[in-house]
């Protein structure tokens, strides 16, 4: 097999498999925000991805794809069962989330995710080239780091946590909590959404194993008796600013936003929320407060209506199928009490749709609701903000989502209280348009300068000074040690 001198290791392939229309089988690149976002780094050497090829029991050959040799993990139903929903979004998620679900701990999971994790971690060290950088993505893949060190000590790794990182008092929940901060210290630089998580993952640390920490390197004791650096920094995500807003310029795009305005019956105002169907999202919290608006009188069907997409995620584990069920008996009903035979209280969809038209709805939305309990970043609002250049609508933000830290010119909002989001969102409705100009601007201007290239560069600078502190002994810079790409003094 060709050996690669940068290997992604994620849950999944970066492509799906699609039937044509001839029954033939082929690939297609996915359309999530981690294939864009580490593109442009593949694109820029001979890159390889190592993943699920998204069906059970798929046993393929590394083949080429775009330029970037993909490299499937073989995962049988039973191991997808254990692994992905049980440990990787029965425990993790809902741990890692704040206990928002209560965390299911089962030993046979545990056993699963440790034997898929080597799995991962020996297709990596067979698809690296020597001395090559390998960069594991996200909580389904703590333990490859360390499996990948032990297989092969020449090489350069990185993990990049997409979630949040618990305070170490919900950590220590955890029965494998040892096993996994190990297998989490096998990289050289660990990137998290916030400042708060490197935090809170740093004491866990500390807690635990009782290792030095200076600002945000680690030092890990290793075999030899020596120790290692190992950074633990933030490295809030972000998506890319122009290819979102290259999209809302299109003809047909802005012919779209305003056809769904018509579609809607033209209300004067229309809410956006699109989620991932998912606890962590606050979408009850959000109905909530829309649904007391109406109650109350202070918002008008006709004049208002709230779109809700709500794309199909996880149906396989118990806590999503509960909350399909409650959210649609929560809609259901704001919409048999207020809708008329003209128009609706929420348009709710729970479909997932392609990329133009998720751009269409930005465009059309006046107020866009984030009301995540919990996130570890939360692209949506940062895609929102991208395609809105001229300045309009107002971004309702969770205080909860890690995109909060950067966009603090949003309307701030603690979902939990309902009477706060509730005059949130009026004020949000009401919002002057020189109010809303200023706060847009200045939401724009981070989301442009901070984008998923500046993401992608100030990592792998953190990967350099690692490897160059290895090879020449030249300490780590303090810029890539202390908060390397936040300006801003940290919100706990
Ligand atoms: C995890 C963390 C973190 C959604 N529905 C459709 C669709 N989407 C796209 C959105 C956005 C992405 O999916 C969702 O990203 P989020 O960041 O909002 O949330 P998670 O899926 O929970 O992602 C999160 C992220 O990883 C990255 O690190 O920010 O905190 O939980 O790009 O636009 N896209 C299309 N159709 C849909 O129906 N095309």
């Amino acid at each position: 097999m060709q050996k690669a001198d940068l290997v992604v290791v994620a849950n999944r392939l970066p492509v799906d498999r699609v039937t044509e229309a001839d029954g033939s089988e082929t690939w297609r690149r996915s359309p999530g925000g981690l294939v864009t976002a580490l593109e442009q780094v593949m694109a820029k050497t001979d890159g390889a991805w190592v993943g699920w090829g998204g069906k059970a029991d798929l046993e393929m050959d590394p083949f080429e794809f775009d330029g970037t040799l993909l490299v499937p993990v073989r995962l049988s139903a039973q191991e997808l069962h254990d692994y992905y929903e049980g440990f990787s979004n029965g425990t993790i998620w809902p741990l890692y989330h704040d206990v928002i679900a209560a965390p299911v701990y089962r030993r046979s999971w545990w056993d699963a995710y440790v034997r898929v994790n080597r799995r991962f971690a020996e297709a990596a060290a067979e698809a690296a080239e020597h001395e090559a950088f390998v960069w594991v993505q996200d909580y389904q893949l703590q333990l490859v780091p360390q499996m990948l060190r032990e297989l092969r000590p020449d090489l350069t790794i990185g993990y990049f946590h997409h979630i949040p990182f618990p305070a170490y008092g919900l950590y220590s929940q955890l029965p494998w909590r040892r096993q996994v901060l190990e297998g989490l210290l096998g990289a050289d630089v660990l990137g998290f959404q916030r400042v708060a998580d490197a935090g809170n993952f740093q004491r866990s640390v500390r807690r635990i194993f009782r290792y030095p920490t200076r600002a945000s390197e680690i030092a890990v004791p290793t075999p030899e008796g020596g120790s290692r650096s190992v950074i633990a920094a933030p490295f809030p995500i972000s998506i890319d600013a122009q290819a979102f807003i290259e999209l809302s310029q299109r003809p047909e795009v802005r012919a779209r936003a305003a056809e769904i305005r018509e579609q809607l019956g033209n209300p004067d105002k229309i809410l956006l929320g699109v989620d991932r169907l998912d606890y962590t999202k606050g979408i009850r919290h959000r109905l909530k407060a829309f649904g007391e608006l109406l109650d109350d009188g202070k918002v008008t069907v006709g004049e208002v209506t709230l779109v809700q997409i709500a794309s199909p995620s996880r149906p396989g584990v118990e806590a999503y199928q509960e909350l399909r069920d409650e959210i649609e008996l929560t809609v259901g009903r704001i919409n048999g009490d207020y809708d008329t035979m003209h128009h609706t209280a929420v348009r709710y969809l729970h479909q997932g749709f392609p990329r133009e038209e998720m751009v269409a709805l930005y465009l059309a939305a006046d107020v866009m609701l984030i009301t995540a309990l919990r996130d570890g970043m939360n692209l949506v609002a940062k895609e929102y903000v991208a395609v809105r250049t001229d300045n309009r609508g107002v971004l309702v933000l969770s205080e909860f989502a890690g995109a909060a830290d950067e966009l603090n010119t949003a309307l701030l909002v603690n979902p939990h209280d309902i009477d706060g989001m509730k005059e949130a969102i009026l004020r949000a409705i009401n919002m002057p348009a020189a109010e809303q100009s200023r706060r847009m601007r200045a939401l724009r201007r981070k989301v442009l300068e901070n984008d998923v290239e500046a993401w992608g560069q100030s990592f792998l600078r953190a990967v350099d000074a690692v490897r160059r502190k290895r090879a020449t002994g030249d300490p780590i810079p303090v810029d890539v040690k202390v908060k390397p790409t936040l300006r801003k003094k940290p919100r706990e």
